[in-house]
Parts: C-alpha cells; sequence; structure tokens
C-alpha cells in the first residue's frame, strides 16, 4: 500500500495492519503536549463519526499517546501500533499531526490510520510561502486559511507581501495617511483593505500557534507608488520603461500617474527619493513600528524591480535600509538584485531569477553569501506558484513559465546558483503573487497541488526525490484536502482516485 505522504518524511517502515479509531479513542497528554492535543482533536472532530475525549490518565492500548520533548527541533517520532505514539517538540508534534491528517482513512464509516513507524526531520529550516495582498487584498480570514493549507504541508514561513504600488496594508501609526488613502483600492479596480495592527497580531498569532513565522515584507524603494497617494514627497514622479508600456497597452491597463491610485500591474515605474533625508525618517517610523510588531527575525525590505533608479542610488538605498534594518534588531531578506550593494552582513538575499540564472543574477545572489548572510531559492521558473500550470489555465501569469506539477517538482535547490555554497541556502519559498486572483479558490487553484511539491523539496531528504512515487503520493491527498474543504486544481497527469 502506498503511505500517501507529501512531504516524504525522513524515514517511514510501513507495517501491515491498521489502528481503528471510534468515537470512544482517546488522547493521552504526557509531559504538557497540550497544545498538540487541542489540535488533534479539533482536526478529529472535522471527520464525521469521530470524536476524541483528552486525558493525562496513563495510556492504554486504542490511545493516541502525544508526547512532549523539551527540544527545540521540529523533529517528530510517529509508532502506529495497536496504539499511536507521537513524540516531539512542539513543532514536532505540530508536524507529526499533519501527517496524521494525510495517513488517516475513511472506509465505509469507519476510520482507521495504517500501522508504520516514522522518524522525522526536515531537510530545511526555512520552508517558505509568499501571498501578495497587496495587489489584491486578502481579508483575514482568508490568510488564516492560508496559513492552514501551508502549515499541513509542514511550511513554517509566512512571507506576505504588505505594500506594492497598487495599495498599503498595514496600519501604521505614525503615518496614518498611508491606510486613510493608500489602502482603498487592489489591480483592476478590485477592493483594497489593510490590517489594523489587531489584526496583524491576530495573523502573526494564527500563524505561530501553526508554527509559522510571519515574514513581513515592506517593499522597497521601488514599487512605492501607493505612498505617494498619502505622502507624495516622499516618492519620485512615475518613470515610464519600454515593458511597461507595451505592457498596458497589450492588456489595455492604465499607466501610473502620480497621486492616483495604480490599477494596471506594470512594474518598475515608482520609487521613494532616495537622497530625502523625510523619506528616512518616513522609513525609520515605518519599518520601526513593523519590526515591533513582529516578533520573528526577519523583516524583508524588498529590493526588486527598480528599472527606473539610477543604480547608484539603487545601491547607496540597499545599503542603508539594511543597516536600519539591522538597528532596529531583525535581519534584512531582500530579493536577490539587492546583492549588487554592500548589503549590512547576515542579509538574507531571496534568489527570484529562471533556474538557468544570468551571469548578473548569481554575481547578486553570491554576495549575500560573501557578506555572512544567507539565500532563500524561489526559482520563477519553478517556485512561482503565480505561474501558469497550462497555458490554457485561466488563472496566473506566464512571463516565467508555465510550470505544471512535474516542472514544479524536478528540481534541486543546491544546483540552481553555480558556486553558492548550500551551506549558505536557508531553504526555499513559494511566492504566490496576486494579480490574477480575487477569491480563496483562485488560491487554492495555484497552490494545491503545486506547493505540495515545493513542500516536498523543502522538507524531505534529496536522495528521495522520485517523480512517480511522488505523483502516487500526492494523488492520495486529493481527497484528503477534499476532506478539509480545500480546493485546489487536479491535474489530469495525477490519479487522484488513490484513496
Ligand atoms: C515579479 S518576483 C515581481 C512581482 C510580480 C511578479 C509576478 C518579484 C520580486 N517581483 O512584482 O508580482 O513578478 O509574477
Amino acid at each position: 500500500m502506498v503511505l500517501t505522504l507529501v512531504p516524504l518524511p525522513s524515514s517511514v517502515t510501513a507495517g501491515s495492519g491498521s489502528f481503528a479509531l471510534s468515537p470512544a479513542t482517546r488522547i493521552v497528554i504526557v509531559d504538557g503536549a497540550d497544545a498538540a492535543a487541542s489540535a488533534l482533536s479539533d482536526l478529529l472532530a472535522h471527520r464525521p463519526g469521530l470524536r476524541s475525549e483528552v486525558t493525562t490518565d496513563p495510556a492504554v492500548a486504542g490511545d493516541i499517546v502525544l508526547r512532549s520533548t523539551d527540544s527545540d527541533d521540529e523533529a517528530y517520532r510517529l509508532d502506529v501500533t495497536d496504539r499511536v505514539e507521537l513524540t516531539g517538540s512542539a513543532a514536532g508534534l505540530f508536524y507529526g499531526i499533519q501527517t496524521l491528517r494525510q495517513l488517516l482513512r475513511e472506509d465505509a464509516g469507519a476510520w482507521s490510520i495504517p500501522q508504520v513507524s516514522i522518524v522525522d526531520v526536515p531537510r530545511f529550516a526555512y520552508r517558505g510561502v509568499m501571498l501578495d495582498v497587496a495587489r489584491t487584498f486578502f481579508d483575514v480570514a482568508t490568510v488564516k486559511a492560508f496559513i492552514d493549507r501551508a502549515s499541513s504541508l509542514k511550511f513554517n514561513r509566512l512571507h506576505l507581501h504588505l505594500t506594492d504600488d497598487q495599495g498599503w496594508r498595514l496600519q501604521i501609526d505614525s503615518r496614518p495617511l498611508l491606510t486613510e488613502k493608500a489602502a482603498g483600492t487592489s489591480a483592476l479596480g478590485r477592493p483594497g483593505g489593510f490590517y489594523t495592527k489587531d489584526d496583524f497580531r491576530e495573523i502573526i498569532a494564527y500563524a505561530a500557534a501553526h508554527h509559522m513565522v510571519v515574514v513581513p515584507e515592506i517593499d522597497l524603494p521601488g514599487h512605492t507608488h501607493a505612498i505617494g497617494l498619502a505622502y507624495p514627497e516622499t516618492v519620485e514622479a512615475p518613470v515610464m520603461n519600454d515593458m511597461l508600456l507595451a505592457q498596458s497597452e497589450s492588456l489595455g491597463q492604465p499607466l501610473p500617474v502620480a497621486g492616483e491610485p495604480y490599477q494596471g500591474w506594470g512594474v518598475g515605474h515608482s520609487s521613494v527619493r532616495i537622497h530625502e533625508e523625510a523619506t528616512w525618517d518616513f522609513l525609520r517610523d515605518v519599518l520601526g513600528e513593523v519590526a515591533e510588531l513582529t516578533p520573528g527575525p526577519y523583516l524583508h525590505v524588498g529590493g526588486d524591480e527598480c528599472l527606473g533608479t539610477p543604480q547608484a542610488d539603487f545601491d547607496a538605498f540597499v545599503e542603508r535600509v539594511t543597516a536600519l534594518t539591522i538597528e532596529l534588531g531583525k535581519t534584512p531578506v531582500a530579493w536577490h538584485e539587492a546583492g549588487s550593494a554592500a548589503v549590512a552582513e547576515g542579509t538574507v538575499g531571496q534568489f527570484w531569477g529562471s533556474d538557468t540564472p544570468s551571469p548578473e543574477h548569481i554575481e547578486h545572489t553570491l554576495r549575500f553569501a560573501e557578506r555572512g548572510g544567507s539565500v532563500i531559492l524561489s526559482p520563477s521558473t519553478r517556485a512561482y506558484l503565480d505561474m501558469k500550470y497550462s497555458p490554457e489555465d485561466p488563472l496566473g501569469l506566464s512571463w516565467a513559465a508555465v510550470i505544471d506539477l512535474e516542472a514544479a517538482y524536478s528540481w534541486e535547490p543546491t544546483a540552481i546558483v553555480p558556486g553558492l555554497d548550500p551551506h549558505a541556502i536557508i531553504g526555499i519559498e513559494g511566492p504566490l503573487w496576486a494579480e490574477t486572483l480575487t477569491t480563496l479558490d483562485d488560491v487554492d487553484h495555484l497552490f494545491f497541488p503545486r506547493a505540495a511539491a515545493l513542500a516536498e523539496i523543502a522538507w524531505a531528504p534529496a536522495s528521495a526525490k522520485d517523480w512517480n512515487a511522488f505523483r502516487e503520493r500526492v494523488g492520495g491527498l486529493g481527497s484528503v484536502w477534499d476532506a478539509e474543504g480545500w480546493g485546489g486544481h487536479r491535474p489530469a497527469e495525477i490519479d487522484w482516485s488513490t484513496p
């Protein structure tokens, strides 16, 4: 029998029988595994006919035992015999429960878990997904739904692209006009919106309960047209580029006009005023509040697609903004273009070039490692969750590639950027840009099943890569996602009928 597990655990030994669940199944907590017990009892409560009692009584056959250890890793051990024994740190127990979610099977109303012994530990520490809430504003409930989905695949970083030309999405007390004047719209006339600080705290807490660390991004110095709606003295006039002009004509989208909401999705036309001290007062206020609001170690400062900004100005900006971020107590993260500059020591670079990168992209990416930092790999031809699955796909873009499930699965992070020390790679991230998205169903369509391919690259040992085996395992997850009410695309190359 195929165990439908994605990402594949480091070690799996299948047994022959199965463990039967019933409404009398007990969850036994050992050594304070309370949070895990409530996560598991919630999961079971959502399965028709299942219920569970949580207890600290001694365990007997038929029980599910959750045993917490005080290690701070993400590993867990799962043994399913005549009982279920799950042992791990808080994060490890959470991941073990995600594994149980995938193992839990229903047959004619009877629920069971196949007997198995699993020892599991992730390959990479940074396993990220990104949601663009600037081109389309997604409310708190949708972000939580996104966290549910991503954390079920053992992703542990949620990068939120909070600002862009089309809108500013986070309340900043010292600069109230950002949300009063620059948050009202999204791309293509879609409604805008923003998170109050309490909303944002709620997202952070929900993410933390799902073992995801929020990485907030304030995209700078470009992608900043919206700031000009609120604080016009902080931004330059739009600079048109050929790509923008051609794209706006072919898509029938408006060109950016200073002081008016931008509703197209062309890039590279905006910049903050890099040499004005008032800009730096603004940035100190904004980044200071974001840093204060964010418990996680990272603050993403953008750095992509500054097509109208002179190189020397861009480099001066990057040098100063990464230093400021460190001063504010956070590790800066920046898109790889920022590697043209003397980034602050320790800055993390996010590579988004193709899987056969240009010499310039390589050079910029290596710079982060040379300066004591590390790299997150998001090769746009493989890891971009906003690309179409096929040319006919109604959603998504295709400028980087058309990415079917096999393309999303068949790449190796250490082989993308020649010369990059594998030890400098902290992990991978799948960005979901939102130009073509309006609903959670749209998000699901681009996310499932491709995110499962990325999750396996992020978590499973490199030696486990096997497309045909993955196809079988992922096919069995369709019913698991259905049971959760999660949508998604079901490409015909996969047999989704596996139970
Ligand atoms: C490029 S990738 C962008 C975004 C777009 C995306 C669409 C990157 C760092 N910048 O501004 O949303 O393409 O695929």
